[in-house]
């Protein structure tokens, strides 16, 4: 026996503005991925002040999913995916984002792909929220940093929850709504809360800020989702980087809890529905004065998760310094390098027992169930003559991860509902804008320019991921 209980959720991951293209169609808004330029890695994208021409957008057309989804979800199916996680793009439903009416041709669309997904035996898991907010939200309201922007979510939530009710059971509000505590970029800030940051404003409140109005918007929406439909499960989704100590050295250590503390404390108000008091200490310290109204705590405590989501791609590790006495964490500056583990072409630090660990971190914390949303490998793939994929290094990432994930579940007893690895089709990558980064099982024939065919075909992990659902992860 496996161990992964009957009806594991096995199947993929993806977001729409990474796939769907189409981003002008059926009466679709500008997303704020609508204005990101590529990049590659090093080479930040550019956040440009709306769509100028001669630049080069890779999501507007992405791989055409909007079109192709068909014959994809097809390939899905064959692979045997029991279930399909994407996102609904904000700005088809509510294309500039403050309108009091969703736009019917976007709502359309997504009845067609689900009622296509569950034709399949598929189940749809949704996000709500991906990296895709409407442009329109960040200038006219300064993105999260405006507490309206919670009324705009919840009416987009409720719409969507209760259009899709009979077709979609799993939800997540904010994808990895944690990157953000990266607020010293510019990327995580504006893809997770449409923030754009003056020159020389302090960016970390504003980061606090911004997070606090996306907990309370994914705390109510929650709870519309329950008032909806007792059947629907919402989770959080959670960016799960364990960051580890660089030695054992008793600051190494306090600095590694630190960093976790400053990264993960968002779990802790989607599960709990409180704030952990070493943060509101954090505020106190830095004299940070923040909106948070005795009415959001009241929201905070009603709209606890169902489940926790989370991506899980790599570890990071830190240590303690002597300019830095408090310990604080500022994720672009306290990383180091893990000497115990490789590293990926983009620098991803590969560690299949950082997922067994985060596992078990996670249930050790909250005792909820656990859903891998996301987990896979960026690399290069050069198609042979026979114009096949030979992936063998993502087989091998993919089975050494589900190997860990495995123990987790059989050996640890941690609740885990499923597994949908990232981009299972080619798609545009979030952090560069590439296309040459690939996650798929599935290559997909279009290049960094934009030049290709958009034709689909099976990688040699194709094969391997079907044995591995028909096996219910038996054979790896
Ligand atoms: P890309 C950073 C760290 C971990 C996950 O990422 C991240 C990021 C942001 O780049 O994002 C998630 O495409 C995200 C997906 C994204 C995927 O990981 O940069 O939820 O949208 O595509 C992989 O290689």
């Amino acid at each position: 026996m496996s161990g992964f209980k009957d009806g594991f959720l096995w199947g993929g991951a993806v977001a729409a503005h990474q796939l769907e293209g189409g981003w002008k169609e059926g009466g679709k808004g500008i997303s704020v991925a609508d204005v990101m330029t590529a990049g590659a890695h090093g080479v930040p994208r550019e956040i440009t002040d709306g769509v100028l021409p001669g630049k080069n957008y890779p999501n507007h057309d992405a791989i055409d999913f909007y079109h192709r989804y068909k014959g994809d979800i097809q390939l899905f199916a064959e692979m045997g995916f029991k279930c399909f996680r994407t996102s609904i793009a904000w700005t088809r439903i509510f294309p500039l984002g403050d309108e009091l009416e969703p736009n019917e041709a976007g709502l359309q669309f997504y009845d067609d792909l689900f009622d296509e997904c569950l034709k399949h035996g598929i189940e749809p898991v949704i996000t709500l929220s991906h990296f895709e907010m409407p442009y329109h939200l960040v200038t006219e309201y300064g993105g999260w940093r405006n507490r309206k922007l919670i009324d705009f979510f919840v009416r987009f939530a409720k719409v969507v929850f209760t259009r899709y009710q009979h077709k979609v059971k799993y939800w997540m509000t904010f994808n990895e709504i944690n990157n953000q505590a990266n607020f010293h970029e510019d990327f995580a800030p504006f893809t997770n809360s449409g923030l754009k940051y003056q020159q020389g404003e302090d960016r970390e409140p504003v980061m606090f800020q911004a997070a606090h109005y996306e907990l309370v918007a994914s705390a109510l929406a929650v709870k519309a989702a329950r008032e909806i439909n007792r059947d629907l499960l919402v989770g959080c989704m959670i960016a799960m980087c364990p960051i580890y100590p660089l030695s054992c050295a008793p600051n190494d250590m306090m600095m590694a809890m630190n960093a976790m503390h400053r990264r993960y404390w968002f779990t802790d108000v989607h599960v709990r529905g409180t704030y952990p008091k070493h943060l509101l200490n954090y505020f106190e310290r830095r004299g940070f004065e923040l909106d948070i109204t005795e009415e959001d705590l009241a929201a905070l405590k009603q709209g606890c998760v169902d489940y926790i989501g989370f991506s899980y791609y790599m570890s990071f590790a830190t240590k303690a310094t002597d300019d830095n006495p408090q310990l604080d964490y500022d994720e672009s500056k306290s990383l180091v390098s893990n000497p115990h583990v490789k590293k990926s072409d983009w620098g991803w630090q590969i560690d299949p027992v950082g997922l067994r660990y985060s596992l078990n971190w996670f249930w050790d914390h909250y005792q909820l169930p656990l859903f891998i949303v996301e987990n896979g490998f960026g690399a290069i793939d050069v198609q042979g003559s026979d114009g096949v994929v030979d992936d063998q290094y993502r087989i091998d990432y993919m089975s050494s991860h589900i190997s860990e994930m495995k123990k987790a579940v059989v050996e640890d007893g941690v609740d885990l509902m499923g597994y949908t690895p990232w981009g299972c089709i080619d798609l545009v990558s979030a952090g560069t804008g590439e296309m040459k980064k690939r996650y798929g099982l599935i290559y997909v024939d279009k290049d960094n320019e934009g030049n290709g065919t958009l034709e689909r075909s099976r990688k040699k992990s194709f094969a391997w991921y079907q044995e591995v659902i028909g096996s219910n992860g038996e054979k790896l």
